[in-house]
C-alpha cells in the first residue's frame, strides 16, 4: 500500500539549491551562445532564480560564485534576496581563470601564486560572513598536462596546506565542501580527482569538512550511488552538484541523460539518511543552459529532482528488505523497477494544488510572460557569463 502523504511530504521538504551561473550565458570552447535577457549583474540573477521557486516552491536559496557574482555590498544583495523571497546559499570559490593559475592555484610550485589562492578562499569567508551562507564549496581546476610536469605528491602536500589554513578560518557554524572531478580542465592528472581524495582530505581536516558529489565528474560507468551511499556512511557526504551527461562533464539537466542513475542515487540518499535535515546534505543544481531558455530549464531539473525523489518514497521497503534478505533477486529488483516505473506526475501535479501552486510549472512559467518582460528591459550592458 502506498502511504501517499508520505510521498508528498517527502517531496513537499525537498529544497534545491540553483546556481547563479546557469542564469547567464555559457557554452563550451567552441561556442558561448548569448540569449535575450540574460542578467547583467548578480541582482538580476537573483531574481532569475526567485522565478524558480516562485513556480516550483522547492528551490528557496541560491549559490554563488566568486568573482562571477562579486558586489560591493553582499549584505546588501542578501536583503535583496531576501526581498524577492530566497537567500544567498553556497559560496563557490574560483581559482581556475586567473592567469597566474596555469600551473594550479593551491597546488601550484609557486609559493606566492599559493599565497594568493588562499587569499582568494579566505576573501570568499568573509563573503559568507555577509550572506550568512554556511557553506564554502570548493572545486580545484588544479592539475597536470604531462607526466613528470610536476610532483604528484608535492602537491597532495601545498593542498592539503591550503585546505588546513582555510579550515582554521571557517566559523563554529561554516562548513567547506571539497568537489572532485576526474578530468578537465587538466588531461594528465588531476589533484582532487575523485571521491577517496576529497574523503581523505576532509577526514584530515575535521568535521567541517565535507565532500560534493557533482553527478558529472566522474569516469564513465561509475557506480555513483555507491560512492553516495559510503560517503553517508561515513558522515562525509556534504552536498550534490546535479546535472547529468552523456559523455564528460556536459552539466546537462539532471535526470535528463539518464532518470534512472538519478533514482538511483536518491535512493541511496534516502537509505542513508541523506533527506534528513540533520544529515546536512545540500542539494544544488550545477549546470549551464547552453543552447535552452535558462530559466525553464532550470523549473525542468528541479521538476525532474521532485520525480525522482517521489519514485524513491514509493519503493515498497518492507517487501524490499525482506527479498533481500530472502536472496531473492528478482523480487528485490522488480521491486525496485516498480517504483521506478510509476509515473509520479499526476501525484506531484496533486501535491503543488496543495501547495497553492499551479500544477504545471512549466506551462505557469511561461504563461507569466516573465521571458519576455526581461528581454524588453534588459537591453544594454554586458551579459553575464563565465568570462573565460
Ligand atoms: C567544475 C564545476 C564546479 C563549479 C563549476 C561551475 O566543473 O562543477 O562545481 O565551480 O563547475
Ligand atoms: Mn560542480
Amino acid at each position: 500500500m502506498v502511504d501517499v502523504a508520505a510521498v508528498k511530504d517527502g517531496v513537499r521538504a525537498l529544497q534545491i539549491e540553483v546556481p547563479s551561473w546557469a542564469y547567464g550565458n555559457s557554452g563550451t570552447r567552441f561556442k558561448v551562445f548569448a540569449q535575450p535577457g540574460v542578467p547583467r549583474d548578480p541582482y538580476e540573477k537573483l531574481a532569475d532564480a526567485a522565478q524558480v521557486h516562485r513556480f516550483t516552491g522547492a528551490a528557496p536559496s541560491v549559490s554563488l560564485h566568486i568573482p562571477w557574482d562579486a558586489v560591493d555590498d553582499y549584505s546588501d544583495l542578501a536583503k535583496h534576496a531576501a526581498d524577492l523571497g530566497i537567500r544567498i546559499g553556497m559560496i563557490n570559490s574560483n581559482t581556475f581563470q586567473d592567469d597566474d593559475y596555469k600551473l594550479g592555484s593551491v597546488c601550484h610550485p609557486s609559493q606566492a601564486v599559493r599565497r594568493k589562492a588562499v587569499d582568494h578562499l579566505l576573501a570568499c569567508v568573509d563573503v559568507m560572513d555577509a550572506t550568512g551562507s554556511r557553506d564554502l564549496k570548493l572545486w580545484f581546476a588544479d592539475g597536470l598536462n604531462y607526466p613528470g610536469q610536476d610532483d604528484l605528491r608535492a602537491r597532495q602536500d601545498r593542498l592539503a596546506e591550503a585546505l588546513y589554513t582555510v579550515y582554521q578560518r571557517l566559523g563554529d557554524d561554516q562548513r567547506m565542501v571539497l568537489e572532485y572531478k576526474f578530468f578537465e580542465p587538466a588531461f594528465y592528472s588531476t589533484d582532487v580527482p575523485d571521491w577517496g581524495t576529497s574523503y581523505a582530505h576532509c577526514l584530515e581536516l575535521g568535521p567541517k569538512a565535507q565532500v560534493v558529489v557533482d553527478t558529472g565528474h566522474h569516469a564513465p560507468g561509475t557506480n555513483i550511488e555507491f560512492i553516495v551511499a559510503f560517503l553517508l556512511r561515513q558522515g562525509k557526504l556534504g552536498a550534490f552538484d546535479f546535472n547529468s551527461r552523456f559523455y564528460a562533464d556536459d552539466d546537462l539537466i539532471v535526470g535528463a541523460a539518464d532518470p534512472f542513475q538519478l533514482f538511483r542515487i536518491l535512493h541511496e540518499v534516502y537509505i542513508g539518511g541523506g533527506f534528513e535535515p540533520a544529515s546536512g546534505v545540500s542539494f544544488m543544481l550545477d549546470q549551464c543552459h547552453n543552447i535552452e531558455p535558462k530559466i525553464p530549464g532550470q523549473i525542468r531539473s528541479i521538476l525532474n529532482v521532485q520525480e525522482a525523489v517521489a519514485k524513491v518514497l514509493l519503493v515498497d521497503r518492507p517487501a524490499l528488505q525482506t527479498a533481500q534478505a530472502d536472496g531473492d533477486v528478482l523480487t528485490a529488483h522488480g521491486i525496485l523497477m516498480d517504483a521506478f516505473s510509476t509515473d509520479v506526475r499526476p501525484l506531484l501535479r496533486e501535491l503543488r494544488e496543495e501547495q497553492g501552486l499551479d500544477p504545471d510549472p512549466m506551462a505557469a512559467y511561461a504563461a507569466s510572460g516573465y521571458a519576455d518582460k526581461i528581454a524588453a528591459e534588459r537591453v544594454g550592458g554586458n551579459q553575464a557569463g563565465w568570462g573565460a
